[in-house]
């Protein structure tokens, strides 16, 4: 018998929308704004998502099965709307309620702005597991930051990028629901003391803190028409009237309410993924506060129903760290257990040490997380004397393994001393969790092999992988309809749920009619992509040509340079006649640089310029176009999957975790050209050579050329490569703009050049060449796309689920080696 209470059925979409155009709105319906059909019918959707929500909520606290918090400063949901419509089939009556506003869905759907709370990849990671989640029935909570300002839009002012802030909540959320009643308090600032008690006993207290609220907003996550609804509980920022009013009791009200308003600015903004915003203090206090709203949400639930008895509470709860961005959540769990519910240490450890489990998504040693002691002692006096304490025990364990060995007593310190004292926070996601996972295959073993290799040889066991994956429903049943009904005709449909279905589509692959069709949805997709690029950069592609696409954050190690040089090679082709074997092309790019990046800007300015000299080529008008797509994102990615035909996956080997365009593009039919790179390396397993464009040097090789680099002498060698580099030193795309390019010229010579764009460049350009004759022949590269679309399987973000699920969350954490 369950004590849920029974659901209020809501009123049919038609009638929600009109209701909430009249009683929410006041609005006459008779002509209703795109907006407002946008405001009411999310509302409408909203009211039919609410009884299963609660129902949700309601079956996870009986059956008290394991809660897992996914805790991630990141979520790049984009538009929930359409993604609502799907998961619940109200696909078509949507449609039908829209026909009597003489509306298209399409058009309202445009209405709503993405929500951006993230950088990239991790980001939509956690938006996608949260899919999966739901969808897989799991109940699994996502806990992050409600930003009021999400990633930045990015315009383009004569090619150079520049930031306008993004005021996603101007208009209002209508997905949102605030629960002021669960409001926390979180801490900064002031001193730690230490209580003595009879017995000897004592405990931590943290002293003349400033206190800032933590007020939570949920958003619901609906599952794949299975009557799930999770949540997402995002943090804001408020300030608490206690604290100013006593604070600033002496000074004025007015002052008063000004602080109230400072202690916001903690969730402003999203920070962006840059070196320069490294170390800031604002993004530490963001990262605590995450963490310890989140952490006193978990516990207050569990007092409610157990009381202080935290015996059994390892067995019921997981903490999943998306990144060491939310890790100084093991200090706040350790305080919270020791200070606010008098646990011992042991206790506390035991606790912690069950329950935290850390994913790591980079390899790049100057990406890892380090903040200064002096800055922590500052901000979190309290939290810091407990890192000192794990990590003072951590490295006595290590002694007694390594008697004498203090060398590695200070490679694996959680306190790192170069050049001044800092806490290196995947040290203590490491020591403190049970499970370090990466993100693929090869980027796991790199990390056990190189950046955690100590670690990995005191703990080996807390290793393993997790190769990303990404929703099927956002990124192949919403954003491709053409290709969805294709393949359902050929397989039925349940392959929405269950990705390892479209192996079924393999045989088709053989079967002409079937690519014939397959061709036929990619090409009114790229036109529906052309109209697209025209409308938002203004140049018109060739639907005609090959759709080769590079969408991702610009990073010198992604090489969107390696893809440019590659362009001014087809140019100077073109100009010199030698267009033999070329296949028409339509050179896609998309993505942002980090505002304090510099280089990385003048990458995007250097598309542009070569865009510029090519589109006004008239030699270049029927084999070469080149555009770039200003801000892009998870919206605009939705239009470039389905009418992408080639994937540029082309990152140094050894430098990109995973990635997950790769996987989004391949699953819409797209076929690779990459390196032996993250899951690149699963792709080409899952298609086979045949159907991969591979090229470039392996990690391994990487590594061992580093000493004897030169590029000097493999440009020198390549007539090819010299010819290019000889149009960018004479300022043929930079005429009027002298030594723009040069910081650009001299990365690309340079030995030290970590990226080593001029090693893979040969081997780059002959996998394009392959790929241009493949595609020159229209059923084989039809046949390639359809066998890519069969082989996306295992790329769903429910199998990977599915694996964190059975290998980490539900794994047995009662040993510590297992
Ligand atoms: C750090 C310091 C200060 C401000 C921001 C940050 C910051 C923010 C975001 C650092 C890193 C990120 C995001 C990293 C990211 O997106 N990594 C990608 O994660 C994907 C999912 O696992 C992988 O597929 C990609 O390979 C990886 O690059």
């Amino acid at each position: 018998m369950s004590g849920c209470p029974d659901p209020l059925l809501p009123d049919p979409l038609e009638r929600g929308l009109r209701r909430h155009l009249v009683l929410t709105f006041c609005i006459d319906p008779q002509a209703p704004s795109r907006h407002y059909l946008y405001e009411a019918l999310a509302r409408a959707v909203r009211d039919h998502l609410a009884a299963a929500w609660c129902a949700t909520r309601c079956r996870h606290e009986e059956e008290e099965p394991v809660q897992v918090a996914y805790l991630s400063m990141e979520y790049l949901l984009g538009r929930l709307l359409n993604n609502a419509l799907l998961n619940l089939d109200l696909e078509a009556e949507a449609r039908t309620a829209l026909e009597a506003f003489a509306a298209r869905l399409e058009e309202v759907e445009e209405e709503e702005p993405d929500a951006g709370l993230g950088n990239g990849g991790l980001g939509r990671l956690a938006a996608c597991f949260l899919d999966s989640c739901a969808t897989l029935e799991i109940p699994v909570i996502g806990y992050g930051l409600r930003y009021q300002y999400g990633m930045f839009h990015q315009a383009i002012d004569n090619g150079w990028q520049v930031e306008m802030p993004d005021f996603w909540l101007r208009r209002g959320n209508p997905w949102e629901i605030e629960r002021h009643e669960d409001a926390r308090r979180v801490k900064f600032y002031g001193r730690s003391e230490l209580v003595f008690e009879e017995g000897g006993r004592f405990y931590g207290r943290w002293v003349d803190a400033r206190e800032v609220l933590a007020v939570p907003y949920d958003l619901p996550v609906p599952g794949y028409r299975n009557g799930t609804v999770n949540t997402l509980r995002l943090w804001k920022a408020e300030g608490t009237e206690a604290f100013d009013l006593e604070e600033f009791n002496a000074g004025s009200y007015t002052d008063a309410v000004a602080a109230k308003n400072r202690a916001e600015e903690i969730t402003l903004v999203l920070y962006p993924n840059d070196k320069s915003e490294q170390g800031k203090e604002l993004r530490l206090r963001q990262q605590y506060f995450l963490a310890s709203a989140s952490l006193q949400d978990v516990l207050a639930r569990w007092v409610r129903r157990h009381g202080r008895d935290f015996a059994h509470f390892a067995e019921h709860h997981v903490f999943q760290l998306n990144d060491t961005h939310p890790a100084v959540a093991v200090a706040e769990l350790m305080r919270l257990l020791l200070d606010e519910y008098r646990l011992s240490w042991e206790e506390a450890w035991q606790i912690t040490s069950r329950t935290m489990a850390y994913t790591n998504h980079t390899l790049l040693p100057e990406a890892l997380e380090v903040w200064p002691v002096r800055l922590f002692r500052q901000l979190l006096p309290r939290p810091l004397d407990i890192i000192q304490e794990i990590n003072a025990r951590f490295l006595a364990e290590v002694a007694a393994r390594w008697p004498g060995d203090v060398a590695r007593q200070r490679r694996l310190s959680i306190i790192g001393e170069e050049p001044e004292p800092v806490v290196r926070m995947a040290h203590l996601a490491v020591v403190a969790s049970f499970s370090v996972n990466g993100v693929a295959a090869l980027h796991t073993r790199l990390l056990a092999e190189g950046l955690f290799r100590d670690f990995y040889e005191l703990w080996p066991w807390k290793f393993n992988n997790k190769t990303n994956g990404v929703s099927p429903r956002r990124w192949l049943a919403h954003c491709n309809p053409r290709l969805r009904g294709l393949i359902s005709e050929a397989i039925g449909e349940r392959w929405i749920r269950d990705l390892e279905e479209l192996r079924r589509l393999a045989p088709f692959a053989e079967d002409a009619a079937f690519v014939e069709r397959f061709r036929a949805v990619k090409r009114a997709n790229k036109e529906d992509l052309a109209r697209f690029v025209a409308s938002r950069a203004g140049v018109a592609l060739d639907p005609e040509a090959l759709c080769d696409v590079q969408v991702k954050r610009i990073h010198e190690y992604k090489r969107q340079l390696l893809n440019v040089l590659h362009l001014i090679h087809l140019y100077r082709r073109i100009v010199d006649g030698d267009t033999a074997g070329l296949a028409p092309r339509s050179v896609l790019f998309g993505g942002k640089a980090a505002p304090g990046y510099e280089m990385a800007k003048r990458i995007v300015k250097l598309i542009h310029n070569v865009a510029a000299v090519v589109n006004r080529e008239p030699r270049c008008r029927d084999l070469l176009r080149v555009a770039f797509v200003p801000d892009y994102g998870v919206s605009a990615l939705e239009v470039i999957c389905p009418g992408a035909e080639l994937s540029e996956q082309i990152s140094t080997a050894g430098k990109e975790a995973s990635g997950t365009g790769n996987m989004k593009l391949m699953m819409n039919g797209a076929v690779t050209i990459g390196t032996l790179d993250g899951a690149n390396i699963e792709i080409l397993e899952a298609v086979g050579e045949d159907n991969f464009f591979l090229f470039g040097l392996t990690a391994e090789e990487v590594a061992r050329r580093r000493d004897s680099y030169d590029p000097a002498a493999i440009i020198a060698a390549d007539a090819n490569l010299s010819a290019v580099m000889a149009l960018l030193r004479a300022g043929h795309f930079n005429l009027f703009e002298p030594g723009i390019f040069d910081p650009v010229i001299a990365a690309i010579e340079s030995p030290a050049d970590p990226w080593m764009v001029a090693a893979d460049f040969a081997s780059y350009v002959a996998a394009q060449e392959r790929a241009a004759t493949a595609w020159q022949e229209p059923a084989r590269f039809g046949r390639m796309g359809v066998i890519n679309v069969a082989a996306a399987g295992r790329f769903s973000s429910d199998r990977t689920i599915r694996q964190y699920r059975d290998e980490i969350w539900y794994r047995d954490r009662r040993g510590r080696k297992p």
